[in-house]
């Protein structure tokens, strides 16, 4: 006889029995008896932020460090409604966020009246969520929701992407049965054997063979064995822009991060000459291959993604990609002569002088502050700090690689923290500081204490190096570290290469608040990726033009 529990503590119980380690969020009063239950049980730690689009990221980010769920309640309409671009981001990144959100009860739902926060109709929001997520339910009925629950995370878990559970509020207290434990859809071993052994033929037979790595390593938790992998087959690694960070804390021979002709030229030409390139969990998106000088050869490459392996002209169409790497590893022979030597270097050294600041001085003093205390995990915003994270050390990231949204950056560090454990290093432009960054005056009441590093050019750079006649992408001054006291931390501005020095230094030695460090930055000057990027976008668009104009 199975002991009936409340719909909410089922629900709790699991979250926690399919992976995820907490819970952020922003309640509201179609969710205060589910958020009462979150907090009475405390089966998760809760945290709540200021602004839906902070918990959707913060949560997203949790989960993608530690390779789980990542989980974010919210209320119905104004709150979920609001969250759509963290979720968004999620699903186009391949990250298991569990969206969970308050809902009218019943009976209010057939009161005949408008509810507040409803939109068109009361199932307008599950009908948004549809879009931006994998597998979506309603708990309203007490025999169908522990199975309901069983098959949406499922999903989240299997497929690496977000989903969507609808919470009326009359069912939080109902009893049901317990939600059935996670039961792994296997991957055929002979499928499994016959691609490693294809795979490993191909490697083999390449003079140039090469290993590029992408985000779906991290999210099923196979970065050690992916760095067995390498170090075994001995040939060069490389991760893709949205897989920075992959394999960071591993001695894989990584040799850097894949940009094509807007990153380093022997990374390029190692992947991009490769006659034999096995693509692991690498999205085909134009961030990552956007700005290649030679498109990869897809006849002599294998891609191994959503549990799909793509070779040259045929398909194993179920194979998951930790079945695959476990396939490949009793087959790897030594195939090259890559070694953990060829990792990567990174500058160092950075002049404490009075010249301003660039980019890739603010890279060098993180890498000296690295080099001195160890490497810290670091959550990037988008915009010309995360093209500067290509020049720091190859250390865990969490960034919009793909999906390329700014908002990310701050709320995401404090994702990372609450999930690593570690104090993080967080990037963000000014820009996308003005969106998100307000969530740092959580840090005080749960203790988290990044190091925050905003690039102020006081405009939207990345889009003034691509249009520099217009005026709108000029930013005022906003003086951000001198609100920094006021929200509960430590703020210091900077503009010279040695106040930057000295600055990163004592941000480093005071961890009892976060330390947001204002670094001044001429609006010309950009990171050298940045500048290659926009170097490559615009030698193809004028050749795009030469050959439409014949
Ligand atoms: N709004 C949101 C939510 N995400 C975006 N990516 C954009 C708008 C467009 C956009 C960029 S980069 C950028 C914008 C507005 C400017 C970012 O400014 P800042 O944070 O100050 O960084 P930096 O000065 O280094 O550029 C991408 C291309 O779509």
């Amino acid at each position: 006889m199975v002991t009936p529990v409340k719909l909410a503590h089922a629900l709790l119980e699991a979250l926690k029995d399919y992976g995820a380690g907490e819970i952020f969020g922003i309640p509201g009063d179609f969710a205060l008896p589910f958020f009462k239950e979150i907090e009475r049980s405390n089966t998760l730690p809760l945290y709540t932020l200021s602004h839906e689009p902070g918990v959707g990221f913060a949560a997203d980010a949790a989960g993608r460090y530690s390779s789980r769920l990542g989980v974010a309640a919210v209320t119905y309409g104004a709150g979920a409604l609001n969250m759509i671009n963290p979720i968004a981001t999620a699903y186009a990144e391949k990250s298991p966020l569990v969206v969970i959100s308050g809902a009218p009860g019943a009976a209010e739902s057939t009161m005949g009246l408008g509810l507040h926060h409803q939109v068109k109709h009361l199932n307008s929001q599950r009908l948004v969520m549809q879009e931006v997520t994998v597998a979506q339910c309603v708990l309203d009925d007490a025999d169908t929701a522990p199975g309901e629950i069983a098959r949406v995370l499922t999903a989240a878990r299997d497929q690496s992407l977000p989903v969507y559970i609808e919470f009326p509020r009359d069912m939080v207290e109902v009893e049901v049965s317990t939600v059935p434990a996670y039961q792994i859809v296997e991957t055929d071993k002979a499928a499994a054997s016959a691609c490693a052994q294809e795979v490993i033929e191909l490697l083999s037979a390449a003079k140039r063979p090469a290993l590029l790595l992408g985000v779906e390593v991290r999210r099923y938790g196979i970065e050690d064995k992916v760095a067995d992998l390498a170090r075994k087959l001995a040939i060069p690694v490389a991760t893709s822009f949205m897989g920075r960070g992959i394999a960071a804390e591993t001695d894989a021979p990584l040799i850097g991060t894949y940009l094509g002709l807007a990153g380093e030229t022997d990374v390029r030409r190692a992947i991009e000459h490769s006659d034999g390139l096995l693509m692991l969990g690498v999205i085909l998106s134009d961030t990552n291959f956007g700005v290649s000088r030679r498109q990869v050869d897809m006849r002599t490459a294998a891609r191994a993604f959503g549990r799909k392996v793509h070779m040259a002209h045929h398909l194993y169409p179920d194979v998951s990609l930790p079945a695959l790497v476990d396939a490949l590893l009793k087959l790897a022979v030594r195939i090259g002569k890559a070694s953990r030597s060829d990792k990567a270097e990174y500058p160092q050294g950075l002049a404490a002088d009075d010249k301003p600041i660039r980019p890739i001085d603010i890279a060098t003093a993180v890498n000296d502050l690295f080099a001195q205390h160890g490497t810290m995990p670091i959550a990037s915003d988008m915009g010309d700090c995360l093209f500067t994270a290509m020049d720091m050390m190859h250390t865990p990231m969490v960034a919009p690689g793909y999906y390329a949204t700014m908002g990310p950056g701050v709320p995401a560090g404090l994702g990372l923290q609450v999930a690593s454990g570690k104090r993080p290093m967080i990037l963000v432009g000014d820009g996308a500081f003005q969106m998100t960054g307000w969530e740092l005056g959580n840090c005080r009441r749960y203790g988290w204490n990044p190091i925050v590093l905003v690039f102020n050019n006081t405009a939207w750079g990345m889009l003034k190096a691509f249009q520099s006649e217009t005026a709108y992408n000029d930013l005022d001054d906003w003086h951000f570290a001198d609100m920094a006291t006021c929200l509960g931390g430590r703020g210091v501005r900077v503009s010279t290469r040695a106040e930057l020095a000295d600055a990163l230094a004592a941000a480093y030695a005071d961890e009892t608040a976060f330390q947001l460090v204002e670094i001044m930055i001429p609006r010309e000057e950009l990171s050298r990726t940045l500048e290659r990027f926009t170097a490559a976008i615009a030698a193809k668009s004028a050749l795009g033009k030469k050959t439409q104009s014949g």
